[in-house]
């Protein structure tokens, strides 16, 4: 009975604590709250008044899937995006996971780039993930138009890790002509404790109801 009751308690808390820690992680506000961002916006549709057809909704206005959009600024490694950062924990395997798309008619081409990110920093904001964080997933002018992509990965914070950056970022890679624009949505970053805490937990719980 006893151990029924620990494997439910670390269950349920494994349940929990299975939520992304993101704010407005879709977009659904209809603006970017929870988010920094530059040379980008949050739209249903793209900047020509078309449809995005790749979320299902094939006829202009009254769309409601609201997404992120990023663009660079016509210069080699010039880029565009959207960053959230949230308190994080050393030690522990963070999930991000984000879905992606270009189109047709504002599509990347050549060197240009739809990229997830992490940053790990300590308490300083000094990176501790190289000195732009970590290139996690990306869609690029080869990937297919008009569908979204599924970018994610999992990362270890590093030893003094007090902060994470999700960064959705658009940007040119060559000296160009690159063009288009990334779409990102359904950002998602969720924190998995270690066995052994989810154990604790469980096991707190098991002894708070023998009291
Ligand atoms: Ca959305």
């Amino acid at each position: 009975m006893k151990k029924v009751f620990l494997f439910l308690s670390v269950f349920a808390m494994a349940g929990i604590a299975n939520a992304s820690i993101l704010t407005n992680g879709d977009f659904q506000t209809g603006d970017a709250t929870g988010w920094g961002n530059w040379n980008s916006t949050i739209t249903d549709q793209d900047n020509s008044g078309n449809p995005l057809t790749g979320n299902g909704k094939t006829t202009a206005g009254g769309y409601g899937d609201f997404t992120a959009k990023a663009w660079g600024d016509g210069q080699q490694w010039g880029n565009g995006g959207f960053g959230q950062t949230v308190a994080a924990t050393a030690g522990t395997l963070y999930t991000v996971s984000a879905e992606a798309m270009h189109i047709t008619g504002d599509e990347l081409t050549n060197g240009g780039i739809g990229v997830l990110k992490l940053t790990f920093r300590d308490a300083a904001n000094n990176p501790l993930n190289g000195p732009y964080g970590e290139e996690i997933a990306m869609i690029t002018a080869g990937s297919t138009k008009d569908i979204w992509h599924s970018l994610s990965g999992s990362r270890e914070a590093p030893v003094d890790t007090t902060q994470v950056e999700v960064t959705l970022m658009m940007q040119w890679t060559t000296t160009g002509p690159d063009g288009g624009a990334a779409f990102f949505d359904n950002v998602e970053l969720v924190p998995e404790p270690t066995t052994m805490a989810l154990l604790g937990l469980g096991g707190l719980f098991l002894r708070r109801r023998r009291k």
